[in-house]
C-alpha cells in the first residue's frame, strides 16, 4: 500500500513521538514521486521498487530468485503482522476524546486533572467484550470493558472499568479459573463468546460469591445497545489523596449522557448474524456524524468511618455501594470526538494498566485490585513483546518524562549523553532526579497482620447485594433476567449443575427461582443453598440499578429504519426526517434495492440497506413507509416480513402509513396495540418521535 504523506508517517519519515534523538537520522520528506503526488513505493529499507505485480524469476515461467529482496520483505512482514489477542476483553474499539473538570477538587485529591475548572485533558477510551476472541461478534453476552487512559500533565493515569460495577470473584487468584470456565472448552474449542455452556456455570454454581455478579450479567446490562448507552464503574474502592496527606476511599462512575438502553436478547442474537461489528460501527458513525458521545464522571466519596459502619466491605468487589446511600457527585464530563486513525496502532496496541495512577490517586487493599497490579504490567510485555511498550505513540506520556531505563525490543526513546543511572556527579548532563515534593507518595496506611491465606469474614454475605438488584429491577427486567438465566442454564447439559444454579437463587428471591426452575422443568426443586450468612431481606430496592428507570430524555443519537419503495409519500418522508433530525434522531431507508427508490413527487433517495442486510433489529425503531403496490411486492419478500414480525417481538415503535396494509396483513400483524402510530400528517411524525423517546412499547409484552 502506498504510504501517505503525514506527520506520523513511519514509512517516511522518522516517528516525532517521543524525543529528540529520533528525529536527527534522516531528511524526513521523500525525494521520490511517482508522478503526481504520490510517493514512490519503496522498501522497508526506503529502496524504490520497480514491479510490485511479478516476483523476480528466471524466466516467465521459471524458479524465484532467492535474492528477491522485495518479495522476501513483502512476505516476511506479512507473516509477523499478528500480534497475540488479549487474554481477556480481545475483542475491542477505541476512541480519542478529553476529559473536562468541571472545578477543583483539591480538597480531596492533589490529582493535577482535578485542579481547575474547564481543564482538558486528553483521553483514549477502549470498550470491549471479556470472553470472545478478537473477531468474535459484539452483542455476545458479556460484560464490557469500559478503560479509559488519561493523558494527564502528571503522567498517564488508567482507570480499567468495566460497565458492570461489581466483579465474579473477591480474590485475584481465582481469576484464571473463572476466565477458563467462561472461555471455549479446552477440549473441543468451543463455544466461542459465550456463558451459555457447563464449564462456566459449574463454575459459577460453586462459587456463590459470584451470584450479584450473575444477577448483572443476566441482566440487560450485558447486552447494551450500544457502547454509547452505557455506564462505567471503576468497581473496586480507591483512595484519593489531598495536598496534606489526608485520604478519602472513592469509587468511580461513568454516566452517559445520552441515558442508559439496552437491546434484547432475541434481537441480540440477530444483531450478531446481520451486523457482528454493530457495537464499533455505532461509534465509528456517531463520532464521524459529529454526535459525539459524553459521559459525566461521579465519584462516591466516603471515609474510613462509612467503611467501619456500611453493611458490607468496601475492600470485596462483589459489593456495590447503593448510589442512594452515597450518592454520585459529577466532577467532569468525558466526550469522545476523534476516531482512530489505525485500528491496530492505536486500539490493538494501547495498553492499559491498573497500577498507573497519578500522585492524588491511591489503591485500596481490595485483593482483586492488587491481582491486576501485577497482571496488568505482565500481560503487555507478553503481548506487545517487551518492555517498552510505553515507547508506543498510544501508550506513551503527553507530557515530559525522563528516566533511565534503558535499551530492550525496539527502544525508541534513546537518551544521549553519559549518565545513565543515578545519584550521579555529572554537571554537564546529569539528567533527572526525584522529587519528594512533587513526586508520587504512598498513603501511608497502617498494616498488621499474621501472614495467611485467608477470606475475610466480612466478605461472606454473597446473596443479599444479589437480592437487592433483582428487586430493584422493573417488572419487565426481572423477566428478562429469569429468561436469561433459563436460556443459559438450558445450554448446560447437565442437569446437577442446573439444579445447582437454581439452589443459589433461592437464597436470593423464590419468586425468580420458580420461574427458572419451571423454564428448565426441574423435577425436583432442590434445596437452598447453603449460605454462610443468611440473605438479608431488609435492604431496600435501588432505583439507580435499573435501566428502564434511568433511559433516556430524548429519542437523541438513536436510529429509525424506513422500509420504503416506489411511490413512499414525499411529504411524509420529509416530515420524518425532519422530526427525526429536530431530535438529534437519524432516519435510515431500507428498500427492495440499494440503488434507492422514486418517491411520490419524483425525487430519488438513495437506500442505506438493501431489506435483506437492513434488519430492524439494527433500529431503535422502526418507520413502515410503502406504496400500496409497494406494499404488496415486500409482502412477497421474507425479510421484509420478518422486519415487522421482528419490530413487534421487539416492542419496538412502529410508524406505518396505511398503503402497508397489506403488507402488516402478510407480516401477521393482528392488531394495532398502542405502539403503532398512523403516519397521515407532519403532526403524527412528530408525535412518533415523542413516543419513541421511551424506547420500547415493553406494554406489548405485558399487556
Ligand atoms: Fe482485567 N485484565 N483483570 N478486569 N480488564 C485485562 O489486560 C485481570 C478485572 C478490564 O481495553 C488484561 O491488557 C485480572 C476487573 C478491562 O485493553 C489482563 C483480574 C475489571 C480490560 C487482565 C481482572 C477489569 C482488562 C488482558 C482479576 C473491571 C481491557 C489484556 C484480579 C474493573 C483493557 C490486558 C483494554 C484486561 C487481568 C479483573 C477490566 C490479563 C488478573 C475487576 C476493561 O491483564
Amino acid at each position: 500500500m502506498a504510504a501517505k504523506k503525514t506527520d506520523d508517517d513511519h514509512h517516511l519519515k522518522p516517528s516525532t513521538h517521543g524525543d529528540a534523538a529520533v528525529k536527527t537520522g534522516a531528511a524526513g520528506e521523500t525525494h521520490q514521486t511517482a508522478g503526481g503526488d504520490r510517493p514512490v513505493l519503496t522498501t522497508q529499507q526506503g529502496i524504490p521498487v520497480a514491479d510490485d505485480q511479478n516476483s523476480l524469476k528466471v524466466g516467465a515461467r521459471g524458479p524465484t530468485l532467492l535474492e528477491d529482496f522485495h518479495l522476501r520483505e513483502k512476505i516476511f512482514h506479512f507473516d509477523h503482522e499478528r500480534i497475540p489477542e488479549r487474554v481477556v476483553h480481545a475483542r475491542g474499539f477505541g476512541a480519542h476524546g478529553y476529559f473536562e473538570n468541571y472545578g477543583s477538587l483539591a480538597d480531596v485529591t492533589r490529582a493535577d486533572l482535578f485542579q481547575r475548572a474547564g481543564e482538558k485533558t486528553p483521553v483514549f477510551v477502549r470498550f470491549s467484550t471479556v470472553a470472545g476472541s478478537k473477531g468474535s461478534a459484539d452483542l455476545a453476552r458479556d460484560v464490557r470493558g469500559f478503560a479509559v487512559k488519561f493523558y494527564t500533565q502528571q503522567g498517564n493515569w488508567d482507570l480499567v472499568g468495566n460497565n458492570i460495577p461489581v466483579f465474579f470473584i473477591q480474590d485475584a487468584i481465582k481469576f484464571p479459573d473463572v476466565i477458563h470456565a467462561v472461555k471455549p472448552e479446552p477440549d473441543r474449542g468451543f463455544p466461542q463468546a459465550q456463558s451459555a455452556h457447563d464449564n462456566f456455570w459449574d463454575f459459577i454454581s460453586l462459587t456463590p460469591e459470584s451470584m450479584h455478579m450473575i444477577m448483572w450479567v443476566m441482566s440487560d446490562r450485558a447486552i447494551p445497545r450500544s457502547f454509547r448507552f452505557m455506564e462505567g464503574f471503576g468497581v473496586h474502592t480507591f483512595r484519593l489523596v489531598n495536598a496534606d496527606g489526608k485520604s478519602t476511599f472513592v469509587k468511580f462512575h461513568w454516566k452517559p449522557k445520552q441515558g442508559l438502553q439496552s437491546v434484547v436478547w432475541n434481537e441480540a442474537v440477530k444483531i450478531n448474524g446481520a451486523d457482528p461489528d454493530f457495537h464499533r460501527r455505532d461509534l465509528w458513525d456517531a463520532i464521524g456524524a459529529g454526535d459525539f458521545p459524553e459521559w459525566e464522571l461521579g465519584l462516591q466519596l466516603f471515609d474510613e468511618a462509612f467503611a467501619e459502619k456500611f453493611d458490607f466491605d468496601v475492600l470485596d468487589a462483589t459489593k456495590l455501594i447503593p448510589e442512594e446511600l452515597v450518592p454520585v457527585k459529577p466532577v467532569g464530563r468525558m466526550v469522545l470526538d476523534r476516531r482512530v486513525d489505525n485500528f491496530f496502532a492505536e486500539t490493538e496496541q494501547v495498553a492499559f494498566c491498573t497500577q498507573n495512577i497519578v500522585p492524588g490517586v491511591d489503591f485500596s487493599n481490595d485483593p482483586l485490585l492488587q491481582g491486576r497490579n501485577f497482571s496488568y504490567l505482565d500481560t503487555q510485555i507478553k503481548r506487545l513483546g517487551g518492555p517498552n511498550f510505553t515507547h508506543i505513540p498510544i501508550n506513551a506520556p503527553k507530557c515530559p518524562f525522563a528516566h533511565f531505563q534503558q535499551d530492550g525490543h525496539m527502544a525508541m526513546h534513546n537518551p544521549k549523553g553519559r549518565a545513565n543511572y543515578e545519584p550521579n556527579s555529572w554537571t554537564a548532563d546529569p539528567g533527572p532526579r526525584e522529587s519528594p515534593e512533587k513526586g508520587f507518595q504512598s498513603y501511608p496506611v497502617q498494616e498488621d497482620g499474621p501472614k495467611q491465606r485467608i477470606r475475610s469474614e466480612t466478605f461472606a454475605d454473597h446473596y443479599s447485594q444479589a437480592r437487592q438488584f433483582y428487586i430493584s429491577q422493573t417488572e419487565v427486567e426481572q423477566g428478562h433476567i429469569a429468561s436469561a438465566l433459563t436460556f443459559e442454564l438450558s445450554k448446560v447439559e447437565t442437569p446437577a449443575i442446573r439444579a445447582r444454579v437454581v439452589s443459589h437463587l433461592l437464597n436470593i428471591d423464590d419468586g425468580l427461582a420458580t420461574k427458572v426452575a419451571e423454564g428448565l422443568r426441574l423435577k425436583a426443586t432442590p434445596k437452598p443453598a447453603d449460605a454462610a450468612k443468611p440473605t438479608r431481606q431488609d435492604l431496600k430496592p435501588s432505583p439507580a440499578l435499573s435501566i428502564i428507570k434511568n433511559g433516556p430524555k430524548s429519542f437523541a443519537g438513536r436510529k429509525v429504519g424506513a422500509l420504503v419503495t416506489d411511490g413512499v409519500d414525499a411529504k411524509i418522508l420529509a416530515a420524518l426526517e425532519k422530526a427525526l433530525k429536530a431530535e438529534g434522531a437519524i432516519l435510515k431507508l431500507v428498500a427492495p434495492e440499494v440503488g434507492g427508490v422514486e418517491a411520490s413527487d419524483g425525487a430519488w433517495h438513495e437506500a442505506a440497506e438493501k431489506i435483506d442486510g437492513g434488519p430492524s433489529v439494527l433500529f431503535d425503531a422502526v418507520a413502515i413507509l410503502p406504496s400500496t403496490e409497494g406494499a404488496s411486492r415486500l409482502a412477497t419478500l421474507p425479510a421484509a416480513r420478518d422486519f415487522i414480525a421482528d419490530a413487534i417481538a421487539h416492542q419496538k415503535f412502529i410508524a406505518y402509513v396505511e398503503s402497508a396494509g397489506p403488507l402488516l396483513e402478510k407480516a401477521g400483524v393482528a392488531s394495532l396495540d398502542d405502539g403503532f402510530v398512523a403516519l397521515k400528517s407532519a403532526k403524527d411524525c412528530n408525535e412518533f418521535v415523542v413516543r419513541c423517546r421511551k424506547l420500547r412499547f415493553w406494554d406489548r409484552l405485558t399487556g
